[in-house]
């Protein structure tokens, strides 16, 4: 059958007449569906049996547009291709930490999946201070896991290369250097092209002075190059806080977490993907100086949020040294060697932080974290801040050598105490 748009009940007959969701529920039953995206690009339905809603399956589908503008930004659906590719790689190599996938239709553009009906997305539920205590040594096991089983470390070269070649995500890149790594830090585009910046009034003066800023766009072009031309590994590409989702919290505070959502997955630097979390990490920081109007309760949640940061970069280096400690080619055995990449995805993770925090503030795609401050004048603040930090981590990046000095950089601008 060729492409169409699925609506709820088309979703629903779908389901029912594909093989591969017998098992998963009974096609005779009376199915029900809802449409639950709420993401910038697809649809997403929900199809369940009514009388055993646990019974259930998630479609996602990737349309011909970018779904919060409408017809008018055409996006080719092929990036559900790109998204079950990525799904399976994350699904061999971090079985736990993502949705089982269970079908990929070419023709519809379909990813058929795990319905993680018990779990919320992070973001709303961070936003109102929830702590999930698991989640910094998570992510940092999944980037260890993904990230060195993508790369040259972990793959045969030919084999890595091929894998390679099955990523070529252009669409979605062009995005990303669009949207996190040119527009915020250009007051005017060249080759006619549109800056679809958009920011509150009240921080005018403030992105002024960052985007005359010589230093930041030397930085930002550097780190712009590095995105586009250091194939390094399988990175996911949009490992932001809308990216993971989490059951609720049990008594330890430990939950069951999951990263979804690897449609931008491209071969690229390793730090992206780490500093595009711990960003919004931070983001969720300075955003915190609008929503917790308790100072001690302010503290206690950006301590909760740093050490959430500390944790994935010492899980995730640790990963990283624990498979070198494996690795069959000999050229990649050398301490000095390993100390050496791990210490440039370290700078890596400070400069594209950096960049994540202003576009966030700044670009085209904002953050509920900020946007749900409603006073402008309270919103400013948390956003300079942002603005602040992020400049600061781009300037600062290359002159990190171990975490914590990435630590201090951001306590320089949001103490927890602030
Ligand atoms: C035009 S798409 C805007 C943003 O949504 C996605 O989640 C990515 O973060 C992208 O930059
Ligand atoms: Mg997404």
């Amino acid at each position: 059958m060729s492409y169409r748009i699925l609506n709820l009940l088309s979703a629903t007959e779908y389901v029912r007449r594909h093989p591969l969701a017998k098992g998963l529920l009974n096609s005779r039953a009376t199915l029900e569906c809802t449409e639950i995206g709420d993401g910038n690009l697809n649809l997403v339905f929900r199809v369940f049996e009514k009388r055993d809603a646990s019974r259930s399956v998630l479609l996602k589908q990737g349309i011909p547009y970018l779904r919060v503008a409408g017809e008018a930004w055409p996006l080719s659906p092929e990036r559900a291709r790109i998204e079950a590719q990525a799904l399976e790689q994350h699904h061999k190599l971090a079985p736990s930490l993502v949705p089982k996938p269970y079908w990929f239709d070419a023709e519809l553009n379909v990813n058929a999946m795990e319905d993680l009906q018990w779990h919320q997305v992070l973001r709303r539920p961070m936003v109102g201070r929830t702590r999930y205590e698991n989640l910094g040594t998570t992510i940092g096991e999944f980037l260890a896991a993904t990230l060195f089983g993508t790369s040259d470390f972990g793959m045969e070269a030919k084999a890595k290369k091929a894998l390679a070649a099955r990523f070529v995500n252009g669409e979605l890149c062009e995005i990303t250097e669009d949207l996190i790594l040119t527009e915020p830090f250009e007051p005017k585009l060249m080759g006619g092209k549109a800056n679809r910046n958009n920011f509150n009034p009240l921080i005018a003066k403030d992105l002024a002075a960052l985007q005359a800023d010589a230093g930041v766009r030397l930085e930002v072009v550097r780190l712009k190059q590095r995105f586009m031309t250091c194939a390094q590994a399988m990175l996911h590409g949009d490992l932001h806080t809308g990216s993971i989702m989490a059951s609720a919290p049990d008594a330890k505070g430990n939950a069951d977490i999951r990263v979804i959502d690897p449609e931008f997955a491209f071969y690229g630097p390793m730090g992206f993907d780490v500093g595009l979390f711990v960003a919004n990490l931070f983001l969720n920081s300075a955003a915190q100086q609008g929503h917790a109007a308790d100072e001690r309760e302010r503290r206690a949640y950006r301590k909760y949020l740093y050490t959430q940061a500390e944790r994935c970069w010492k899980t995730f280096e640790t990963g990283m040294r624990q498979r070198f400690a494996g690795v069959q080619d000999i050229s990649w055995s050398s301490k000095a060697f390993q100390t050496g990449f791990i210490r440039e995805t370290l700078q890596d993770t400070c400069g594209y932080a950096g960049c994540e925090m202003i576009r966030r503030t700044v670009g085209f795609a904002h953050v509920y974290d900020l946007e749900s401050i409603p006073d402008p004048k309270v919103r400013a603040k948390a956003e300079r801040l942002a603005l602040r930090l992020g400049r600061t981590l781009i300037k600062g990046s290359r002159g990190v050598s171990i975490f914590t000095d990435l630590m201090k950089l951001v306590r320089g601008v949001i103490p927890e105490e602030l």
